[in-house]
């Protein structure tokens, strides 16, 4: 079915992307070929040269890629996009298109850790420099600015610490300086955030996350928001050649079918075991978004629909009281990443973020103590009582 703009989102996830196919199926096929037919020689050539449209080779353009691409650019209310076989090759594709030696980027201090060690480790290799900013605190963002700064990039909120950074006042401070503004919508998905509507050019995802949602699949997605900036992506994607494959992009796209239940079951789940934690004699402190108590609370309200479905605390007790909630919590399983149905618990300072450089990971607020909830659409009451058998053993 053909959607449009006016639709509401329940609609464009169900229906977005899909076309008519051969034989009339309701859900894409999953076209697992590598390459495409040429009806003879000539047209073969015309299809090189762009003056047909249609199929060549599958790292260049696939049906079944394409109908996930144009159903995640249709969300995100952006012009196109291109999916990657993970978000970090999401990530290095922005960078690698938007860059050159002798740029400078700026990057917030609370983003993904292997997003800091690529920028702080792989692309200074090419000239080009980094520097870290606190994102949420707009006079250093403004501060961080230098006339050959192209780029600036990310996450809000920010994993693991949840701070939000105001999109629409970074990206008039970026535009003043012919910068793009690229944010990872990964923690938010188009549901809860549309970073477009506040000034974003790039938005990329970790597919991995929520927008598959089922912890069955490693893929990102680069969204752009003006079609005349896609050509430069996809011939870089061409080129590099990180791309998803069909079957996982046919997953993801089943999964953004009940994107927005999920988001809406995350947030439910994540409001009511956030202030659970608050108000636990165990917990320190609590970071989540929608919890009044959260620095950007305001700004939380105003930029999302949600809080969404990851929430950090600090134990008493720091490191030693952490690993004993880990190892003993039932329903909730110990493992990285997020934005799965199902609910998992992680200790980022030494998992996900333990790549970055010691004095980063400090700077950006992930202490030893600091514990990450992926909150699932389980039942609330059997969460609740999952985390309080850790809880209780401490
Ligand atoms: N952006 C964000 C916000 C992420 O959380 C991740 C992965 C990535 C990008 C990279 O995506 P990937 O290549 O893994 O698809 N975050 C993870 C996490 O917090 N735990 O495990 C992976």
């Amino acid at each position: 079915m053909e959607t449009n703009e006016d639709m509401g989102v329940g609609t464009k996830c169900v229906h977005s992307g899909i076309k008519d196919y051969e034989f009339g199926p309701v859900v894409p096929p999953i076209y697992q070929t590598s390459t495409f037919k040429f009806k003879d020689a000539d047209q073969g050539a015309r299809l090189f040269k762009g003056e047909e449209d249609g199929f060549i080779y599958t790292r260049m353009r696939n049906p079944t890629i394409e109908a996930m691409e144009d159903a995640v650019a249709e969300l995100e209310g952006g012009a196109k996009a291109i999916g990657c076989a993970s978000g970090m090759a999401a990530i290095s594709l922005i960078f690698f298109t938007l860059l050159q030696s002798g740029n400078h980027v700026i990057c917030g201090t609370s983003v993904y850790g292997p997003t800091t060690t690529f920028l702080s480790q792989i692309l200074s290799k090419f000239n080009v420099e980094v520097t870290f900013v606190d994102t949420s605190n707009i006079v250093e963002v403004e501060k961080a600015f230098k006339t050959n700064t192209r780029v600036i990039f990310f996450e809000t909120p920010g994993n693991p610490t949840l701070s939000v950074s105001n999109i629409r006042q970074i990206s008039e401070i970026a535009h003043s300086y012919n910068a793009s503004v690229v944010v990872d919508n990964t923690f938010m998905s188009p549901i809860l955030q549309k970073p477009f509507e506040l000034g974003a050019d790039i938005v990329v995802h970790s597919m991995t996350k929520f927008l598959n949602g089922h912890a069955d699949v490693v893929a990102g997605i680069v969204v752009v928001k003006r079609k005349e900036d896609y050509p430069i992506f996809r011939k870089m994607s061409n080129h590099i050649g990180g791309v998803i494959d069909p079957f996982n992009a046919f997953l993801v796209h089943r999964g953004l079918k009940t994107l927005e239940i999920r988001m809406k079951k995350h947030c439910e789940n994540a409001q009511q075991i956030a202030e659970y934690l608050e108000q636990h004699p165990k917990v320190e402190r609590v970071w989540y978004p929608f919890l009044k108590s959260h620095p950007q609370y305001e700004l939380s309200l105003e930029q999302t629909t949600g809080g969404g479905g990851v929430i950090s605390f600090e134990i008493k007790g720091g490191i030693e009281a952490g690993k004993i909630l880990m190892n003993n919590v039932k329903v909730w399983q110990l493992a990285v990443s997020l934005g799965g149905v199902e609910s998992l618990i992680q200790h980022p300072a030494s998992m996900t973020h333990a790549s970055m450089p010691k004095e980063l990971r400090e700077e950006a607020g992930i202490t030893d103590g600091l514990v990450r909830l992926s909150v699932g659409i389980e039942t609330i009451d059997d969460l609740i009582w999952g985390l309080e058998q850790g809880l209780n053993k401490i």
